[in-house]
C-alpha cells in the first residue's frame, strides 16, 4: 500500500512539475496561452521548397528554390505561373499577388524596412529579373520594382537579414562584400547599400541567422561558427554583438548551448521585446542541443529550453505563444511525447512564452545532453498535421514558421496538411476568425467502445480516448441503444489517448445493449464511433430499463459538423502518423507507412554519440 501511495504521489508530481499539454484555442484552463485553430487555410502553392516567409501589412512574401506558382486546391502541375524563388501572397486571402520579380537563384532570407516600404532578400542568386545583383536585392512594397540605388554584393551565400534603423544587417558563408572583407557577417546602408562598420572575426562555418535587439543596439548572430572575435565561451556557434562595432558583448546562454562545427548549428534566431528564440540541431561531437530556447535580453541570461529531441529549423514568438518547426521525435524530458519505435514525428511544436516546468533528467541517453532542473515552457495542444515533401531528397516537411496576432504560417517543402493536398505554403488563424472546424479525428472502429459484465445487472462500457488537433479537451457521450446516458470531459492529444471507462448499472439481465461513444469538440465539432452490442447479466428488471432516459439524438444520425477529410489522389505517402484512424478515409488513403526519417543533410539524425564537456550557464 505504501509503495501504491509513493508511486501515486510520484506520478502527481511529474505530472504538475513538467509542461504536460493543456492548450489549443480553447484550453481548459483559462490561464493557458490559446494557440491557433488547426483549420489549414486556402494557400497559394510552390513547386519547390520555402525557406523563408516575412508578413509585410497583409502581404507575405516568400523565398525559396523554386519555379512555379498555383493557387490553392490545383493539383501539381496545374493552373501554375512562374514565379523564380521569390513570390507573394494576400495574408488574409491566401491568393498570390503579382509581385513575380524572377530571381536566378535561390532565396534564403527576406527582410523588411522598418517602416516596410521594402524588403531586402539574400541568397544565391546574381540576377534579379535579368538585372546583375549578387546574393543581395532590395524591392519596394509599394510598386515590386527591383530597387536600382541598392547593389551591395557579397561573395557567398546570405543566409539571414535583419534591418534596424538605417541599416542592414547580412549573415551567411561570403567573405567579401562589394570587394571589403566581411567574414560571414555584415552591415549596409539601407539607402545606399554601402558596407558599414559592423564586422567581426568568424574564421569558420556560417551565419545561419540573426536577429537585433528592439532598440537597435546589439545583433544576435547564430550559425556553425566555432569562435566569434577569438572566443569561444561565448562564441560558440552564438554571439551577442554591438550592432555598430561588432564588438561581442554578454551573451550567457552561449555558455550553456554549444552548437557548432560540422555535426551541430543554431538554425534560426528571432525575437521580440520579451527576449530571443533560438533552435538547433545536433549531429554529434561537437553539438548537444536540439529544440528551442529563449533567452533574455538582459545578457542572454536563460529564460527557457525546450530539449525536445529532432532537428529545430525555426521559430517565432506571438503574444503568449512561441510556435516552432522541427521534427520532434522525443519531448518526454517537458512532459511530452515519448520516442517511439519506429520513430512518429511532430513537424510543428507550439509553447507557451512563459516558461512554466522543470526539466526532468533525460532518459533516452546517446548524446543529448542533460538539462535536468532548467526551466521549460509547456508544450501546447495544437498538432497540424504536416508532412514530408521530397524535393530536398532530406525528408523534410515544414522549414520555416513566421506569425503576426491573427495567422501562423508555415513554408518548407511538404505536399498534404491535415491530409489534403497543400504544397509549401500554409496558414491557421486565431479561432476568432478561423472556421473552427477541426473536430475529433478517430472514426468507425477506430471510435468503438468495449464493453464487459464485471457484475450482475452491469455493463462497463470503455473506449480510448479520441484526439483532436486543436482541442485538448473533449466532451464524451455514452449512448445506450442511441440514446445518452452519460456525458463527461477528457483530456487528449494525439500522442496521449488515456483509456476511458464507465459502468452502466442497473441493466436488465438476459437484455442485449447497444453502446456507441460520441466525442465532442469545444466548438461543436462531433464524432459518434462504431457501435458494440452485450447481453447483460443477472435478473431481469422489472420495468423498462429506458424509461427515465431522456431521448437524444439516434446514434445512427450523421454527424452534421464534421467534414472528412479527403485526399483525392493517394500517389504520395503520407506523412508518419502515430495511429492509422488519423486517416479517416481508409479505402481511398495508403495504408499509413512510417517512414524513415533520414534528418538532414548536411544536418543529419541524431546519433547516440558522447555528451560534450560544457560549462554551467
Ligand atoms: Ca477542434
Ligand atoms: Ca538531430
Amino acid at each position: 500500500m505504501t509503495a501504491i501511495v509513493a508511486a501515486a504521489v510520484l506520478a502527481g508530481a511529474i505530472f504538475t512539475g513538467t509542461g504536460a499539454a493543456q492548450a489549443d484555442t480553447s484550453p481548459p484552463n483559462a490561464s493557458t496561452p490559446r494557440t491557433v485553430a488547426a483549420d489549414a487555410l486556402p494557400t497559394a502553392q510552390i513547386n519547390g521548397v520555402v525557406w523563408s516567409q516575412k508578413i509585410v501589412g497583409n502581404t507575405v512574401y516568400v523565398g525559396g528554390e523554386f519555379t512555379r506558382a498555383r493557387p490553392a486546391g490545383a493539383s501539381a502541375g496545374t493552373s501554375e505561373v512562374s514565379r523564380n524563388n521569390l513570390m507573394a501572397y494576400n495574408l488574409s486571402t491566401g491568393v498570390m499577388t503579382s509581385f513575380n520579380p524572377s530571381v536566378n537563384g535561390v532565396v534564403r532570407a527576406i527582410t523588411a524596412s522598418p517602416d516596410g516600404s521594402r524588403i531586402y532578400v539574400g541568397g544565391g542568386f546574381s540576377t534579379v529579373g535579368g538585372v546583375a545583383r549578387t546574393r543581395l536585392a532590395a524591392f519596394s512594397t509599394a510598386t515590386g520594382a527591383l530597387l536600382s540605388g541598392w547593389n551591395p554584393t557579397a561573395n557567398g551565400t546570405v543566409r539571414a537579414l535583419g534591418a534596424s534603423g538605417s541599416t542592414v544587417y547580412a549573415g551567411g558563408s561570403f567573405t567579401s562584400t562589394s570587394g571589403q572583407s566581411r567574414q560571414k557577417a555584415a552591415s549596409f546602408s539601407a539607402s545606399t547599400g554601402a558596407v558599414g562598420t559592423w564586422k567581426g572575426t568568424i574564421p569558420d562555418g556560417a551565419v545561419n541567422a540573426l536577429t537585433i535587439s528592439p532598440n537597435g543596439d546589439r545583433v544576435i548572430i547564430g550559425g556553425s561558427f566555432t569562435s566569434y572575435n577569438g572566443a569561444t565561451t561565448p562564441g560558440y556557434g552564438m554571439a551577442a554583438t554591438n550592432s555598430s562595432t561588432g564588438a561581442a558583448v554578454a551573451w550567457n546562454i552561449g555558455k550553456l548551448i554549444r552548437n557548432a562545427g560540422p555535426n551541430g548549428a543554431i538554425l534560426s534566431l528571432t525575437s521580440d521585446a520579451d527576449g530571443v528564440y533560438g533552435t538547433g540541431y545536433d549531429f554529434g561531437s561537437g553539438a548537444m542541443f536540439e529544440g528551442t530556447f529563449r533567452a533574455s535580453w538582459s545578457n542572454g541570461n536563460t529564460v527557457w529550453i525546450e530539449d525536445c529531441h529532432g532537428d529545430t529549423y525555426s521559430a517565432v514568438p506571438v503574444g503568449n505563444v512561441v510556435y516552432t518547426t522541427a521534427h520532434a521525435h522525443f519531448c518526454g524530458n517537458i512532459g511530452g511525447f515519448p520516442e517511439t519505435n519506429p520513430r512518429s514525428y511532430h513537424r510543428t511544436l507550439t509553447f507557451s512564452k512563459a516558461a512554466t516546468c522543470t526539466i526532468t533528467r533525460n532518459v533516452t541517453g546517446g548524446s543529448y545532453f542533460n538539462f535536468e532542473g532548467r526551466p521549460c515552457p509547456t508544450l501546447l495542444a495544437f498538432y497540424p498535421d504536416i508532412n514530408t515533401g521530397t524535393f530536398t531528397g532530406q525528408g523534410q516537411g515544414p522549414w520555416n514558421v513566421a506569425a503576426n496576432s491573427q495567422y501562423v504560417l508555415y513554408g518548407g517543402e511538404f505536399t498534404i496538411v491535415n491530409n489534403k493536398r497543400q504544397q509549401g505554403l500554409t496558414r491557421f488563424a486565431v479561432s476568432s476568425i478561423a472556421p473552427d472546424r477541426e473536430g475529433p479525428k478517430a472514426t468507425g472502429t477506430s471510435f468503438q467502445p468495449t464493453l464487459s459484465t464485471p457484475s450482475a445487472n452491469s455493463v462497463k462500457v470503455t473506449w480510448k480516448s479520441n484526439y483532436d488537433r486543436d482541442n485538448e479537451q473533449l466532451t464524451y457521450q455514452v449512448l445506450r441503444n442511441g440514446v445518452v446516458v452519460r456525458t463527461q470531459t477528457g483530456l487528449s492529444v494525439d500522442w496521449r489517448r488515456p483509456t476511458i471507462s464507465w459502468t452502466d448499472t442497473g441493466r436488465s439481465g438476459g437484455t442485449s445493449y447497444t453502446y456507441q461513444v460520441r466525442a465532442t469538440d469545444p466548438f461543436g465539432n462531433t464524432v459518434t464511433g462504431s457501435s458494440a452490442s452485450i447481453r447483460a447479466t443477472g435478473a431481469a428488471n422489472k420495468e423498462a430499463p429506458a424509461a427515465t432516459i431522456t431521448p437524444n439524438a439516434p446514434a445512427d444520425a450523421p454527424d452534421a459538423t464534421v467534414t472528412p477529410d479527403i485526399l483525392p489522389v493517394p500517389e504520395v505517402v503520407p506523412a508518419p502518423v502515430p495511429d492509422p484512424d488519423i486517416l479517416p478515409v481508409p479505402e481511398v488513403v495508403p495504408a499509413p507507412v512510417l517512414e524513415p526519417d533520414p534528418g538532414v543533410k548536411p544536418l543529419p539524425d541524431d546519433e547516440p554519440l558522447p555528451i560534450p564537456e560544457v560549462p554551467a550557464d
